[in-house]
């Protein structure tokens, strides 16, 4: 039995939660806060969530827990077997995370938690995003999904990613990220009807 460690208002936690129900792994969820406190940083060197502990064990980074979730239960696949694609599945995932996620992540304290952010760091954000966008259309595949015909890991984070920054983005810019992105868009239509997705959002709504 694996533990989940985190909360479920969190994007990563989702995204973990939602690959851990795909594969079928047998969880358990345990809520714990993103903290500096030594039990956390013990499981989570950043003190981020989420976090997974695996007989007595334990690991941080959705994509860190991706790769290990895909090796001991290699069914469904969230990589292609081909190698170069496999790899191309990854560098989606990468921009997803660093240039698109990352960056509107910025200003997440004051769209969701009151905060306030500089005028600089949200002129920064919105180029950043904006550059961000336009390097992911040049590799998003689409056709159905993120990365081609295959449902991959890329199908996941873009879901989660945009969940997140589209509001973020929506809030402090009056944005809509994905305008003009149709790919991205059906992506988005056919995860929300994915069957682990909707178990992760109804449970989310549900506590
Ligand atoms: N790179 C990490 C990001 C995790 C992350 O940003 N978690 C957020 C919640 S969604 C968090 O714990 N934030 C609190 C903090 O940064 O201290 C991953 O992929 O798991």
């Amino acid at each position: 039995m694996i533990q989940l460690y985190g909360l479920r208002m969190s994007n990563y936690y989702s995204l973990v939660k939602a690959l851990l129900i795909e594969k079928q792994v047998d969880f358990e969820e345990i809520k714990a806060p993103p903290t500096q406190k030594d039990d956390n940083l013990l499981r989570t060197p950043m003190g981020k969530m989420p976090s997974i502990g695996v007989d007595g064990a334990y690991m941080s980074e959705s994509l860190a827990i991706a790769s290990y979730l895909d090796r001991v239960q290699p069914e469904p696949p969230l990589l292609p077997a081909d190698p170069f694609l496999a790899g191309k599945v990854v560098e989606l995932v990468c921009h997803l995370k660093l240039d698109i996620e990352l960056v509107a992540r910025r200003c997440l304290s004051e769209a969701l938690f009151g905060g306030q952010v500089s005028d600089e760091t949200k002129e920064s954000t919105k180029a950043e995003v904006a550059k961000g966008m336009a390097a992911l259309d040049r590799i998003f595949v689409g056709g159905p999904y993120a990365a081609g015909e295959q449902l991959s890991l890329a199908d996941f984070y873009t879901f989660y990613t945009f969940g997140l920054s589209g509001i973020i983005m929506k809030k402090m810019f009056d944005e809509d990220i994905l305008a003009g992105h149709e790919k991205i868009q059906h992506v988005m239509a056919v995860m929300a009807e994915h069957p682990s997705v909707q178990r992760v959002e109804a449970e989310q709504n549900s506590k």
